[in-house]
């Protein structure tokens, strides 16, 4: 029932409400992967009819407000234990690009598997990736791109590790709609996840285990 209302309540935008829901459907002890599925099985849909010129930014941009009103709650539930973390993570939306909630999604998974996430937001150059995995000394840098156009600002912050001679301190993780395991051979990232679900068991696989603090 209140999966149905989280459903309604997305649909028409209404953040506040979406997250009143999920605040209720959390202490009602829904699952917080029930909500993600519902909230991005309509996102699918809206990007049909986005495409479709059916709807168009303005509408988009408050359904995906409501998107990130819903992960605001749930966020802090998927917060790793406090005695233990397998590495530091920069994230972040290339330049050019502000779709973050597929980028949200990560960081949420990959917090509540006890990776620190040092989240940059949307729209972030090569030279501030690379600075940031300098500064906090990253084991990951995990880059998310939703447009054709903006890709490409993947494989110049992949040069610019390479040019500050740090490439092989940090893995590289490359994933978003229009990025696949042979663009991430091209542009020789380390490794290319296709959903949010997928990160952190990509992540641990590759060997970032649990390091006691
Ligand atoms: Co935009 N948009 N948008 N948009 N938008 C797309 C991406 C598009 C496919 C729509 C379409 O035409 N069908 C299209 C891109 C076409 C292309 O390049 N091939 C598009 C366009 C064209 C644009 C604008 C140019 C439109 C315009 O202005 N005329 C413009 C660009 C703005 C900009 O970025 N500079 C624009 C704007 C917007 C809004 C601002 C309105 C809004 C974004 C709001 C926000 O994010 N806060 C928006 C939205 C919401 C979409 C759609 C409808 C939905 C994206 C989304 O959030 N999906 C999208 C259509 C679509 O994808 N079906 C579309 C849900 C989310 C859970 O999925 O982000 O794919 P996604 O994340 C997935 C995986 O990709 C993966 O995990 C998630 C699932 O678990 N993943 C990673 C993502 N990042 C990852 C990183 C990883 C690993 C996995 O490791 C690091």
């Amino acid at each position: 029932m209140i999966l149905q209302e989280i459903s309604y309540f997305f649909k028409h935008g209404q953040s506040e409400k979406v997250r009143e829901l999920t605040l209720r459907g959390m202490a009602e002890g829904v699952m917080p992967s029930d909500i993600v599925n519902v909230l991005t099985s309509y996102m699918t849909e809206l990007g049909i009819k986005f495409k479709n010129n059916e709807i168009f930014v303005p509408e988009v941009l408050i359904v995906a407000r409501a998107f990130n009103a819903a992960i605001e709650v749930l966020e802090p539930i998927m917060e790793p234990s406090k005695v233990y973390t397998r590495g530091t993570v920069i994230i972040g939306t290339v330049e050019g690009d502000l779709h973050d909630i597929g980028k949200n999604l990560v960081k949420m998974m990959l917090k509540g598997n006890g990776f620190h996430v040092v989240d940059l937001g949307v729209d972030v150059k090569p030279e501030t990736f690379v600075q940031a995995v300098i500064t906090h000394n990253a084991q990951v840098l995990a880059m998310s791109a939703l447009l054709t156009t903006t890709m490409i600002k993947i494989k110049e912050t992949i040069d610019l590790l390479v040019k500050r001679g740090i490439r092989q301190q940090v893995y590289v993780l490359i994933g978003g709609a229009p990025v696949t395991t042979n663009y991430a051979k091209e542009v020789r990232a380390d490794a290319y996840a296709r959903d949010a679900g997928s990160v952190s068991e990509l992540l641990i696989k590759r060997g970032f285990s649990k390091k006691v603090l």
